[in-house]
C-alpha cells in the first residue's frame, strides 16, 4: 500500500470517531487533509460538524469542500481534534511542526477533550528526535534567542544545528507571523525536560513536543490499522 493510501486508512479510521454536532479541530498536513477530503463526504451526507481550523491551509481546503468552519473565538470549548505529527512515540508525545502550524495546532489541541493523531506507520519512533524539532521564535532578537536555545539543550547534553525555515529565499512565517527554527538535537531522551527549558526562554512562541496533549494515535501500517493509547 503507498504511503497515500495508509493516510488515507488512518483518517478514515479517525473518522469513526467523530459525531453529528461535533466541535471538531480540524489538524493540518497531508494526513489531515486525507481526512478533510473524507469528512468533507460526510458532511455532504447531512453530517453537522463545527470546524476549526489550525492552519489558513487547512481552512481554505475545508471551505473548498464545504466543511463549515468557525473560530477558537466562537467555540472555545472542542470535543475532538484530528491532527497528523511528524513523529509519534510509544507515550504519545508527538513531534509536530513540520508543516509550520504547529502554534495554532497546539492551541487548538489544548482546547479539546480529545485529540487523536492519525499517521502512518513510519511516524511511529521508539525516541522522539530524528526529525529536527521545530521552534516557532519571535522575529525580534533571532540570534539571541537561538544563543538561549543552544544553552538549554547544552544543560540537557543536547546539541545540534539549528537552522531558520526557509522558503522561496526569505524566512519562511508562520500564520502568527513568527519565524521557525528548527533543531537537529537528535535523540531527546527527556521531552518534558526540553519542553520546559524551551519555554523559559522569552523569544520562544512554542515548540513542536505535544506532551499528555493525544489520547489516541490511529497508524496505518502494511499489515493494516491500530491504535496506540497512551
Ligand atoms: C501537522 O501534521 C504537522 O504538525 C506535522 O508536521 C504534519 C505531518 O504531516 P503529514 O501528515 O503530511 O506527514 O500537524
Amino acid at each position: 500500500m503507498d504511503a497515500r493510501a495508509l493516510k488515507i486508512e488512518a483518517a478514515r479510521a479517525a473518522l469513526e470517531h467523530v459525531t453529528d454536532g461535533m466541535r471538531l479541530g480540524i489538524g493540518t498536513g497531508s494526513t489531515a487533509e486525507e481526512f478533510v477530503r473524507l469528512l468533507a463526504e460526510k458532511v455532504a451526507a447531512g453530517m453537522k460538524i463545527i470546524g476549526v481550523p489550525t492552519s489558513e491551509r487547512t481552512a481554505a481546503l475545508c471551505r473548498e469542500l464545504g466543511v463549515q468552519l468557525s473560530t477558537l473565538d466562537e467555540t472555545p470549548e472542542l470535543d475532538l481534534t484530528i491532527d497528523g505529527a511528524d513523529e509519534v512515540d510509544a507515550q504519545l508525545t508527538l513531534v509536530k511542526g513540520g508543516g509550520g502550524a504547529l502554534l495554532r495546532e497546539k492551541i487548538v489541541a489544548a482546547a479539546s477533550k480529545k485529540m487523536i493523531v492519525i499517521a502512518d506507520q513510519s511516524k511511529m519512533v521508539e525516541t522522539l528526535g530524528k526529525f529536527p524539532l521545530p521552534i516557532e521564535v519571535n522575529k525580534f532578537g533571532l540570534k539571541a534567542t537561538e544563543l538561549a536555545i543552544a544553552a538549554v539543550a547544552e544543560k540537557l547534553g543536547l546539541s545540534g544545528p539549528l537552522t531558520l525555515r526557509m522558503t522561496n529565499g526569505a524566512p519562511f512565517v508562520t500564520d502568527g507571523g513568527h519565524f521557525i527554527v528548527d533543531a537537529s538535537f537528535g535523540r531527546i531522551p527527556d521531552p518534558r525536560a526540553l519542553s520546559n527549558g524551551l519555554h523559559a526562554v522569552p523569544g520562544v512562541v512554542e515548540h513542536g513536543l505535544f506532551l499528555g496533549l493525544a489520547q489516541a494515535a490511529v497508524i496505518a501500517g502494511a499489515d493494516g490499522i491500530r491504535t496506540v493509547r497512551a
